[in-house]
């Protein structure tokens, strides 16, 4: 047996298996192993009338290991081998969890005969979300224990289910308050013994074909097949959970054993499980002194009650995290107020919050007309008006009211945090905190790392991040940051495309072709063309747009004729409450704007085209980023493109992709572009990163960590 990662022990004539391998338990090959030969110990000794199951550390089994999916065969010993042999042990087999069970772990847990959990712990099968299904049984056992429906839903949504509703769908079959569970596990052990209870196999339980609901898998399917996703996993699961109600045990586990092979070698899976690694990548900041002293968030300040700042307020006041919210005028005050409350209420027709729960979050948001009311609190975030002149104001004011010690962030989406930071009189404690709209949905929050901000500050900011929920990717300061610098290139060729002969609805049809949620144009019109057109502004106040000038001059005519998009009924598209519905003055406009800048309108504009005119840029100016250390790993831009802009994250992400591709091609199409398009302004000039890499036959995963 592997003696480090699983132990077998003996409390009395009850077997204690433990395993041991931080920092989640996962089942890699030697916990297999381990696993494996401690069932084999316990068969050999007729002594041990029970064995409890448990792990050690912060959490029970999280899964398998992730990364062993990227072998080309998974090293013995299989999954089922083991969790069958354990399940037929002639003794009971008590699992006990804490933490979470989760995948592989709950599927462990699933082939013990009794489980018992902790009331803090959860369980789920997430396997969904990396592409795969429950490979190790669970598309078997779970649907046996609580019913074919239950089952597929937790399997399709890979949710984490609470103890109390474990118990309750029949998972579990007893929790315990907070206490030393593998006391009680053992205790629970002993009064089986003495009821005579003995081993109870899942796998031996069948599903009443009678308590499936009529239609349940066909209307999976038709769900599926309404909303197709790239996933891999769903379609998979629907058939092995059907399986389990008709086929044997036997047929259903090889059926399982043989789509969650096929899953994991699938481009998609591999690209989800890139995402999960990213995520947790992006969160690690290189190069730190050993000795940090973080500070203490215990109170944040927020100002301006617009759209963004009260997303942003929801954020804390969601985890217990008091907000001080100040606006300039009272009734801008009570509107934004207003509106969160109403956020919350919606919350409540959707049974995600009770009533109780929107007053206690009510409470803990104090509107203010002084910002001198923001003197106690330990970060305040600026979220007014996108205008330089105006954040600064608000920033030196930040610098003059705010506690030693306080973090000052802005929530600005593009303008320097370096200027900024000079402007609160106190830049070491500067940084950029840039949301998504809207702030309290949307996952992605970019930490933007002026020159001097204090390394305590910048990694306290990325903790908060995680305390609220969102995935914080950190960014050196250019126009932009990551994402919106890299939009730019991809709404510039957009709009060529649009001078040249493509309709609105053509190119936002190439690019949601790929996975995206809205082309650019759905998406400007959302967003709003006005605050598309202001961007462009900002950029020629900057002094950073290219001499050219057919430089995104259509979302500059719309918004000069007042079509700032779905909010005002005409955009790229004229609008039938929330349809887009194409425009021909669109077109007219177009064809003018063309004939003005010298544009040749072609009728031969393909999808392919659009897909590389649009994205090979952005790829290109993702290189750019690395190059300049804007980002530390090409993993994090791709974390920023899933969680910020819709990229289909079963592609992994535009830097993944990129290698997918080949960045031979990328090249080769950036170079044939500027030929046929010319290369005046320098848009196809390739990143000397692309290149070398090229040369090199590497890909952007090669890469470690970039630093300015
Ligand atoms: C599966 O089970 C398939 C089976 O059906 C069998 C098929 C044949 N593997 O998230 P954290 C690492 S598929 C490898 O920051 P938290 C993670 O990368 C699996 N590594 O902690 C990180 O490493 P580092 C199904 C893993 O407290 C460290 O552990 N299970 C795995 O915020 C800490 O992770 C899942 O999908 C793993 N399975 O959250 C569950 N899990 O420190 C995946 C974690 O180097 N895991 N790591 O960056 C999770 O959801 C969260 O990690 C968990 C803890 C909730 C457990």
């Amino acid at each position: 047996m592997n003696q480090t990662v699983v132990t077998l022990d003996k409390n009395g004539d009850i077997g204690v298996i433990r395993i041991d391998n931080p920092p989640v338990n996962a089942l890699s090959q030697p916990v297999r192993a381990g696993l494996q030969a401690a069932i084999e110990q316990v068969q050999a000794d007729a002594t041990i009338r029970a064995v409890v199951v448990h792990a050690a550390g912060r959490t029970f089994v999280a899964g398998a290991d992730i990364n062993e999916f990227s072998l080309p065969e998974l090293p013995p010993p299989g999954f089922h081998e083991i969790f069958d042999q354990l399940e037929r042990l002639n003794r009971p087999v008590i699992a006990a969890i804490h933490g979470t069970a989760l995948g592989g772990g709950l599927e462990l847990a699933l082939a013990c005969h009794y489980r018992i959990a902790l009331e803090s712990a959860k369980v789920g099968l997430p396997e969904v979300h990396l592409g795969i299904l429950p490979g190790a049984g669970g598309t078997q056992r779970l649907p046996r224990l609580i019913g074919a429906q239950a089952a597929l839903n937790m399997i399709l949504k890979g949710e984490h289910v609470a103890a109390a509703k474990a118990l309750q769908l029949g998972i579990l079959d007893a929790v315990v308050g907070d206490e030393d569970l593998l006391a009680a596990a053992l205790r629970y052990a002993r009064e089986l013994l003495s009821q005579g209870k003995g081993p109870r196999r899942t796998s031996e339980l069948t599903v009443d074909p009678a308590s499936v609901p009529a239609g349940l898998f066909e209307q999976a399917r038709a769900a599926l097949q309404k909303r197709p996703t790239g996933n891999p996993a769903p379609a998979r699961i629907i058939d092995c959970v059907e399986a389990a109600v008709s086929k044997t045990f036997a047929e259903g586990a090889a059926l399982e054993k043989r789509l969650v092979e096929e899953c994991r070698r699938t481009q998609e899976s591999a690209a989800l499980r890139h995402r999960f690694f990213a995520e947790r990548e992006a969160a690690k900041i290189p190069g730190l002194p050993r000795d940090l002293e973080l500070r203490t968030i215990k109170r944040v300040g927020v100002v301006g009650a617009g759209t963004m700042g009260g997303g942003i307020a929801m954020n804390f006041v969601n985890v217990g995290i008091p907000v001080r919210i100040v606006e300039v005028e009272q009734a801008a005050l009570e509107r934004g107020l207003g509106v969160v409350r109403k956020n919350y209420e919606i919350s409540v027709t959707r049974g995600r919050l009770t009533a109780e729960e929107v007053e206690q979050r009510m409470a803990l948001l104090q509107g203010t007309l002084d910002y001198a009311d923001l003197a106690d609190c330990d970060l305040v975030i600026e979220a007014v008006f996108e205008d330089l002149e105006l954040k600064k104001k608000v920033c030196t004011r930040l610098g003059e009211v705010c506690k030693p010690g306080a973090i000052i962030a802005s929530n600005t989406s593009t303008l320097d945090i370096d200027v900024l930071a000079e402007a609160s009189g106190r830049p070491a404690d500067f940084l950029g905190m840039h949301f998504f709209s809207p702030a309290n949905v949307m996952r992605l929050l970019e930490v933007v790392r002026g020159a001097k901000t204090a390394p305590a500050v910048l990694v306290t900011v990325v903790n908060l991040a995680k305390t609220i929920g969102k995935v914080p990717v950190v960014s050196g300061v250019c126009f932009g940051f990551i994402g919106n610098r890299m939009l730019e290139s991809y709404l510039r060729e957009a709009e060529f495309l649009l001078l040249e002969g493509a309709s609105p609805a053509q190119i936002d049809a190439a690019i949601q072709s790929l996975g995206l949620p809205m082309g650019p144009c759905r998406m400007l019109d959302l967003a709003g063309v006005d605050v598309g057109a202001k961007v462009v502004f900002e950029q020629a106040k900057a002094g950073i747009l290219p001499p050219d000038p057919s430089y995104r001059v259509v979302v500059q005519k719309l918004y000069e004729l007042g079509r700032y998009g779905q909010k005002t009924g005409a955009g790229y598209y004229k609008y039938d409450g929330r349809m887009p519905l194409e425009d021909p003055e669109v077109e007219t406009i177009c064809r003018q704007l063309a004939a003005e800048h010298g544009i040749q309108r072609r009728s031969d504009i393909s999808e392919q085209e659009i897909i590389e005119r649009c994205l090979y840029p952005l790829i290109n100016e993702g290189a750019k980023i690395l190059e300049e250390g804007i980002a530390y790993r090409a993993s994090d831009i791709d974390v920023v493109w899933i969680n910020g802009y819709g990229f289909p994250d079963y592609r992994g992400g535009p830097m993944f992709w990129a290698d997918s591709i080949g960045l031979d091609r990328i090249a080769e199409r950036l170079d044939h572009y500027a030929q046929v398009r010319g290369n005046e302004y320098g848009y196809w000039t390739r990143a000397a990163l692309l290149t070398r890499l090229v040369n090199e036959g590497r890909k952007f995963a090669d890469l470690g960590i970039m630093q300015g």
